[in-house]
């Protein structure tokens, strides 16, 4: 019998491209049919076969506390009986407003919008419309979202099918974006030397999530820091995955770097729809009502989703919280690395905070060129195993991972020995 997973994705191919509204979705990467999930709670989901899974997906990283975290939802259900959307502001969003700045020092204003996409697009012509300038520097295997700028050699569902430059995009728009590669120092230095003057922003994902994970050398955020400040170019961290992920005060308070903007999404936003830009007051002050650079939304901070995120920034802060998490994912990498180990498998894994990387490869990668010399076949044949043991991970070698507070010690264990009895008679 046909399962409910394949009959839905049949139909959704008719009238959706691809059967899917994001092209990672599609398991064109890892082959196989999609899984349509019919529930979560807590830790695990449930696909439409009524098949359970323990979830190290996460709604690509929002669901920090597990999915239905009583409060959240409780949260969203008050909001919603109050009025689904005004199109003007609230007293929830200033809420939000003041937390995120408390939260994170380089914050001096913000704007909330709807989409990680969102923020960094406006990100960018904001700092565009500060320093009058229209150049923007980009790691490759960095994704910053899908518009024109951005999208050139880009991570995530981009390289996942191995077109990191998007058609569509004009060439006299990519021309505008110069791509180096990420913990590169001295390439760093080449361009700003060449063209620092130039430049208006550079963007950077502080610890690489999209090309699966790399972690920054020191040098070279510290590097990004000083050649922008002394070239006037405006440095944009681009914190919607790693905020509220990697810790409390996200991958700028990790690494102690400040940024001039930033930007936010997932965890922001519980789950639902909240993203956010913000940074330097001189900066910020640019945006119309107050200054030239024009942005705008009608379901920018929305009550139901700033109330989920409100509901879930207020549970993040419970004493312990990274600490537990960071744990939960280190106990992961850590056992899934001893495993490949004791079985000869070439296997390496590490995390930061509540996301993770796996690598088929003798060691962690730190360029878009190392992770591209992984063993993707040896992912997809993982992930499939490990699909049909019950785990849920990322369907592509190029995303990172991530571990919520509601999985247990017990989860981590049974998610370990299922690799391990995969990892016991591989081939
Ligand atoms: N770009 C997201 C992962 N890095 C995938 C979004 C989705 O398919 O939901």
């Amino acid at each position: 019998m046909t399962s409910h997973n394949q009959q839905l994705f049949d139909a959704s191919q008719k009238v959706i491209p691809g059967g899917v509204n994001s092209p990672v979705r599609a398991f064109r990467s890892v082959g196989g049919t999609p899984l349509f999930f019919r529930r979560g709670q807590g830790a695990y989901v449930w696909d439409a076969d009524g098949k359970q899974y323990t979830d190290y997906v996460g709604s690509w990283g929002p669901m920090i506390v597990g999915h239905c975290h009583p409060e959240v939802v409780r949260a969203v259900q008050d909001a919603a009986a109050q009025g689904l959307g005004f199109g003007a502001p609230t007293a929830a969003e200033l809420e939000m407003a003041e937390l995120l700045c408390k939260l994170l020092p380089s914050l001096e204003m913000v704007r909330l919008v709807s989409s990680g996409t969102e923020a960094t697009m406006s990100a960018i012509r904001l700092a565009r419309g500060f320093t009058g300038r229209s150049r923007i520097i980009k790691f490759e295997g960095c994704y910053h979202g899908h518009s024109d700028g951005l999208l050139v050699k880009a991570g995530s569902g981009a390289l996942t099918f191995g077109q990191p430059s998007s058609s569509g995009v004009p060439a006299e728009i990519a021309a505008l974006t110069t791509v180096l590669d990420y913990n590169d120092t001295p390439g760093l230095e080449r361009a700003f030397a060449e063209m620092g003057k130039e430049v208006a922003a550079v963007i950077v994902e502080p610890v690489a999530g999209n090309m699966n994970l790399v972690t920054p050398k020191p040098e070279f955020l510290q590097a990004l820091r000083k050649l922008c400040t002394e070239c006037g170019a405006v440095l944009i961290l681009d914190e919607v995955m790693t905020g509220f992920r990697v810790s409390l005060k996200g991958a700028q308070g990790h690494y102690g770097i400040k940024p001039d903007l930033l930007t936010l999404g997932k965890v922001m936003g519980g789950g639902l729809p909240a993203a956010a830009f913000g940074g330097r007051r001189d900066i910020m002050q640019c945006l119309a009502p107050l200054g030239a650079v024009y942005q705008a939304g009608t379901l920018s901070g929305n009550p139901v989703a700033v109330a989920a995120g409100l509901a879930t920034l207020k549970l993040v802060q419970t004493e312990g919280f990274y600490d537990r998490l960071s744990k939960l994912a280190q106990q992961l990498t850590e056992g899934l690395t001893a495993s490949a180990k004791k079985h000869g498998i070439s296997f390496c894994a590490q995390s930061v905070g509540g996301m993770f990387g796996l690598y088929f490869s003798k060691s962690l990668p730190t360029s878009y060129a190392e992770v591209m010399a992984c063993d993707k076949e040896a992912f997809n044949r993982f992930f499939h195993a490990m699909l049909d043991k019950g785990v849920y991970l990322a369907p592509s070698a190029f995303e990172a991972g991530f571990v919520s507070f509601a999985h247990t010690d017990a989860d981590i264990e049974t998610t370990v020995s299922a690799a391990d009895k995969i990892f016991s008679s591989w081939k």
